[in-house]
């Protein structure tokens, strides 16, 4: 399920890259050829064509959206252990959770368990706490800090393509 949805979102990627770059072209080439703009419109594509690029455009920006902004997990809440919040982040073609809650002012202990063998995902930045350490393969890393006041603080992966949040209330 989880690869399912890592294809999906590499798919809607190149999807919307292919449906922006035809549309760009489609609307820049009269412009960019004025002199040959007549053969153009003699070699041109019939509308259905035309409305069927924007359409198939449109549809995958609005998956796009949906993908990045509407399809996020739900936030987990961590548990508490000796004063010390806990969570284990599961790294595997993201993170998930990639919303975690805690309280603000009480040390958190993030457990990043990473299965993903990517080099994209073995650094993990918490740029807020001046953190940023290696992820070893088919291994727990502790990451602990304390967010003293309440506020949302990101970690992402080494190159900033992955991100989660951690929300403290
Ligand atoms: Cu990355």
């Amino acid at each position: 399920m989880r690869h399912k949805r890592k294809i999906g979102g590499s798919c809607a990627i190149v999807g919307l890259l292919l449906g922006t770059a035809s549309g760009l072209v489609a609307a820049e080439m009269p412009m960019q050829h004025p002199a040959s703009q007549e053969k153009f419109e003699r070699l041109e594509q019939p509308l259905e064509v035309k409305l069927g690029v924007v359409t198939g455009g449109l549809f995958l920006i609005g998956l796009e959206l949906w993908w990045f902004l509407l399809s996020q997990p739900k936030a987990k809440q961590s548990t508490l252990d000796e004063g010390v919040q806990m969570l284990t982040i599961q790294v595997d073609g993201g993170y998930l959770p990639s919303q975690v809650v805690v309280k603000a002012g009480q040390p958190v202990q993030l457990n990043f368990f990473r299965r993903d063998p990517s080099s994209c995902l073995e650094k993990i930045l918490l740029p807020d706490f001046r953190i940023a350490a290696d992820l070893a393969l088919n291994q727990v890393t502790a990451i602990e800090f304390t967010p003293n006041k309440p506020g949302e603080y990101s970690f992402t992966c080494g190159m900033h393509m992955f991100r989660g949040v951690v929300r403290a209330e």
